[in-house]
């Protein structure tokens, strides 16, 4: 589906999702996906600054940065959310071929401390996304409901921050597969109830989330928190703007997402008993 679908916007009001979007070709998803597993061979010896790649890879290498600066990402989050939009964050969902690692059922938006729920995420497919790869599951109109109760579990193939499950009944029998080719995005609401399954495949399924805002959101950590502005106006002034990258895996970058990276974890992690690593 191309990103100026004239039925997004009610697509996405109706059922809290919208998939596939048509974001780039697959060509251009191969070298971005390149460029991505490149760098992780070279960070890989330092467990830290693989975790900040996968964390902020938007912040780190210049061809995320033009991902999420891509004219079909910013037709999208612009028709959601008005023409004033802020990257959040970045980040990636890396399962790898034939593993367990899986999501288990989540609001977005219960644990990062923002103060509304205009947000979206992009999550484009750098790989194949089938259903066997344990493409993500969304629950039609489940965005409507506020946060309800999660319960942490920290289980360790869950790739979520705290194992978060929601402690609610979920109407999993309603739930849609996500499934998406190479270059093409589902974009959901930060409410929308959702999860996804192993990776049955010989591949591994690379999804990078790709989270955007209204500039008059409020983070609670302050307005330290990094993010960059990708289209129209910061009138706000509510977190800080930070250029795109100096240039790749930037020693000062590393140096100013790994800050940032502790001030999100603080949040995240707020009241939890325990944490990863
Ligand atoms: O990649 C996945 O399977 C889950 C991603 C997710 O939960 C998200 O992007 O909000």
């Amino acid at each position: 589906m191309n990103v100026s679908t004239p039925t997004l916007a009610a697509d996405y009001a109706r059922d809290g999702y919208v998939f596939p979007l048509d974001i780039v070709s697959a060509e251009e998803a191969a070298e971005i996906r390149a460029d991505l597993e490149k760098a992780e061979d070279e960070v890989r010896a330092d467990k830290q600054h693989l975790r900040l790649l996968r964390g902020y890879p938007a912040r780190l290498l210049p061809s995320f940065d033009r991902l999420v600066r891509h004219p079909n990402m910013i037709a999208a989050a612009t028709a959601i959310l008005g023409p004033d939009v802020i990257l959040w964050g970045s980040g990636l969902f890396i399962k790898e071929a034939n593993t367990p690692s899986f999501v288990s059922w989540h609001q977005d938006l219960t644990y990062w401390g923002l103060d509304q729920a205009d947000e979206i995420t992009l999550w484009v497919a750098l790989s194949p996304a089938p259903s066997e790869s344990g493409c993500m599951r969304f629950v039609p109109g489940s965005h409507r409901a506020d946060i309800v109760p999660h319960a942490d579990s920290f289980a360790d193939d869950n790739l979520l921050t705290r194992g978060q499950e929601i402690a609610v009944e979920v109407d999993e029998a309603s739930a849609v597969d996500a499934a998406l080719q190479t270059g093409q995005a589902s974009l959901h609401h930060g409410h929308l109830f959702h999860a996804s399954g192993p990776n049955r495949t010989n591949d591994r399924r690379i999804g990078a989330a790709i989270r955007y805002i209204v500039p008059s959101m409020k983070a609670s950590s302050g307005p330290e928190t990094e993010v960059a502005l990708i289209a129209g106006e910061d009138r706000y002034n509510n977190f800080r703007i930070v250029p795109p990258p100096k240039s790749r895996l930037d020693p000062a970058d590393m140096a100013a997402v790994a800050v940032d990276a502790e001030r999100r974890d603080s949040v995240l992690y707020a009241g939890a008993k325990a944490a990863r690593g």
